[in-house]
């Protein structure tokens, strides 16, 4: 491949709800650009980006992959990011890294959550500008219309057609050009070719009208222009083109194309747009930084002159290849075998070889240069998020902010001795997957792993699986429950033992009490006169908090109380350091057990999303789960719930409102507070840890 200049360089985002027709469309493009011979199918797994064993069999994107074509003398990097929700860590990896998002939707549907999703990362946090893609106009159902109007009532007026389907159906093949007020007639024999021809009458109409719109809608941010097309009455598509890329790069304008990237039509059109008027690397002036280690913000510059300032946005472990890291130049240039830095972790690093990335076949490349995106081979110490930068430089870019999980499993091996198969396994597929994470849980004795949903979980599960050859055992995590008492009381207990050699005693009196929730376990001693020596204090609280850890109803953490040890008796010979313990442990038990204990349960807040068709059941089934909500939003077509519910009830909720919304809702949960279990409850739990005994 010819090196292309940071200005001629476009790295694309396709983002879009699940089975939205991305991978399609990259793979039409693909064999436009002819990098292709064939276009391939996600239905029988022979696309370039959707490579990988799990995406086949699934038949959805669940990684996300690069590709890259040349077309009208521009470099197109594009990223075909998965749809499902659960795989939005790998959206934010790919929004960091592009100069514009390509949002893709199913015509034949309404603005679905991924789309949403995909806006509001871009908009918000990357600040992206945007063009709309609406695919499957093949479709018999396809809207293209009402689609465009929930578009403009949810994102505003700059979303403006410059393409719309004639004949929208299954016999798809002439399409409007607004641009040129023409009307495209594709073959329908998925070359993709197509003919221009002036359109007539109503369409005519039509076009000219659409036109002028958006020429006013260029022009307002372009006052030359504006005076041009009132002194003429039209502008060429030429005389266009600086203000349509300021348009677009400014987010006056969202442009919506039409396509059917199976059948590839509109496709072609779709990419000289993309070519001439989209944002490209080089509209980036400077980068925002922040300086090691001082942390302050710096700008960069961003052109192949400046100082090399790279960003690893994604790792790829491959076995018997090793781990490829996927990074984004934004200023200067590398070069295969250039000693570089990585700042993130004050470490040294070799470039030994560059690659340019199709799906999974890399193509050495002698550098990369500002605004490329490429790839690296077995990097020592670099993990996805690190600044790869001049040693001179030390700046970092900042790392993306992934979004919590929300789902929980407790794995072990199913087989001894292969537990460090499975932590490496764990180990390899957090590197890879941010969003994919894992802890041993001291209190809860498991191992757990987190992520954003089942088929997330169960792909990196599998992976680690087929790829050591173990076999993993699944089940739901403990639930950290606590214990706590609702009245007060005291106990006095005797410790004594005189059977053969030195004895033991020691006697503890306590008195304990409930506190506020949160306090956790307060120990005092209001001790008087010379009962007890104050050096056994220690031995009395060490007892009592061994008892608090191990629990006294269900083996949960004991919370939320104060003991005074008020008084006692000693021996001068027998007494020691463990009688007391003993006595303490005991004397807290006694005292526990009298003083109505009961059980706190965990609660989350959750924050559910899903279209408004499906409200009832969702609420429905938060009661069922013992949730309570708390208020209800509406956002665009979208409900928004919020609601509060018991830990032990949301193990699954990920997958039941993935079953519930046919995969079109989401949510977020964050651990709120501990709350009184109800009795029949907390006596399922205290009987079950009884039968385990
Ligand atoms: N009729 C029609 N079907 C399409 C079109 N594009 C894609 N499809 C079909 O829609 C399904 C999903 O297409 P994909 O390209 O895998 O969708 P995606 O957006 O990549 O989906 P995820 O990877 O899950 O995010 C496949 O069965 C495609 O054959 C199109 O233009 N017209
Ligand atoms: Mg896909």
């Amino acid at each position: 491949m010819k090196e292309y200049t940071t200005d001629n360089i476009i790295n694309i985002s396709l983002a879009g709800h699940a089975s939205s027709g991305k991978t399609m469309l990259a793979e039409s493009m693909l064999f436009n650009a002819k990098v292709i011979r064939e276009m391939g199918n996600t239905k029988n797994g022979t696309t370039v980006s959707d490579y990988r064993d799990y995406e086949i069999e699934n038949q959805h994107s669940m990684s996300l992959s690069l590709v890259n074509y040349e077309w009208m003398d521009k470099k197109i990097n594009l990223l075909d990011v998965p749809g499902q929700t659960e795989f939005q860590g790998e959206l934010l990896s790919a929004l960091k890294v592009s100069d514009v998002l390509a949002l893709v939707l199913n015509a034949t549907n309404d603005i679905e959550v991924g789309a949403e999703l995909a806006w509001s990362y871009s908009q918000n946090q990357f600040k992206l500008p945007k063009l709309i893609i609406l695919n499957m106009i093949d479709h018999d159902q396809s809207k293209f219309d009402n689609l465009l109007s929930s578009l403009k009532d949810r994102f505003g007026r700059s979303i403006f057609p410059l393409m719309f389907p004639i004949n929208e159906g299954e016999n798809i093949c002439d399409i409007g050009d607004v641009l040129r007020k023409e009307i495209m007639s594709f073959k329908t024999d998925s070359s993709g070719s197509f003919s221009a021809n002036k359109a007539e009458g109503d369409m005519a109409n039509k076009l000219d009208s659409l036109h002028n719109e958006l020429i006013e809608l260029i022009a307002e941010s372009d006052d030359s222009l504006l005076e041009a097309f009132f002194d003429k009455g039209e502008l060429s598509e030429d005389e266009l083109r600086g203000g349509l890329h300021a348009a677009i790069s400014g987010g006056n304008l969202v442009p919506v194309f039409c396509v059917s990237g199976e059948k590839n039509i509109g496709v072609k059109r779709l990419m000289d747009i993309i070519s001439k008027y989209s944002p490209c690397a080089g509209d980036i002036q400077k980068i925002n930084c922040i300086s090691s280690p001082s942390k302050e913000e710096v700008e960069h510059g961003s052109t192949i002159n400046d100082s090399l300032c790279s960003y690893v946005f994604k790792t790829i472990s491959e076995q018997h290849v090793g781990e490829l890291s996927f990074f984004r130049v934004f200023s200067g240039e590398v070069k295969s075998g250039d000693d570089v830095h990585n700042v993130t972790r004050n470490q040294s690093e070799k470039m030994r070889q560059v690659y340019y990335v199709l799906g999974n076949q890399r193509k050495d490349a002698s550098r990369l240069i500002a605004g490329d995106i490429g790839a690296a081979l077995k990097l020592k110490d670099t993990h996805t998020g690190d600044t790869i930068a001049d040693q001179s430089k030390q700046i970092m870019l900042t790392p993306i902010n992934y979004p919590s999980p929300c789902m929980y499993l407790a794995v072990s091996p199913a087989s001894r001795g292969d537990e460090e198969k499975l932590a490496i396994g764990l180990s390899i597929m957090h590197e890879e997957d941010p969003t994919f994470s894992y802890r041993v849980d001291p209190e809860l004795k498991q191992t757990i792993v987190s992520g954003t949903g089942d088929t997330h979980l169960s792909m990196n599960l599998n992976r680690i699986k087929s790829r050591f050859g173990i076999d993993i055992s699944k089940e739901s995590p403990r639930i950290p429950y606590r214990e706590t008492i609702t009245s007060p009381s005291n106990a006095k207990y005797r410790h004594k033992k005189q059977s053969g050699g030195s004895g033991q005693f020691a006697e503890v009196w306590l008195k304990i009490q409930p506190s506020v929730r949160g306090d956790g376990v307060d120990f005092s001693q209001s001790l008087s006169g010379q009962n007890v020596d104050r050096g056994f204090v220690p031995s009395v609280e060490k007892g009592i908090n061994i008892a608090c850890e191990d629990g006294i109803m269900a083996g949960c953490r004991v919370v939320d109380l104060k003991i005074d040890f008020y008084d006692g008796k000693m021996h001068p010979v027998d007494s020691n350091d463990m009688a007391f313990q003993l006595a303490g442990r005991h004397a807290f038990l006694d005292a526990f057990k009298s003083a109505k204990p009961k059980l706190l349960e965990p609660i989350y807040k959750i924050q559910v999303k899903i279209p408004e068709d499906c409200t009832g059941d969702i609420m429905g089934d938060i009661s069922a789960r013992r949730g309570k909500v708390g208020g209800m939003d509406t956002d665009g077509n979208f409900q928004i719930i919020n609601a509060e519910v018991p830990q032990v009830h949301l193990h699954d909720y990920a997958t039941a409102l993935k079953a519930m919304t046919s995969g079109r809702g989401m949510f977020s949960q964050d651990f709120s507070h501990y709350q009184d279990m109800p009795v029949n409850e907390s006596n399922k739990v205290v009987s079950e840890f009884e039968a385990s005994r």
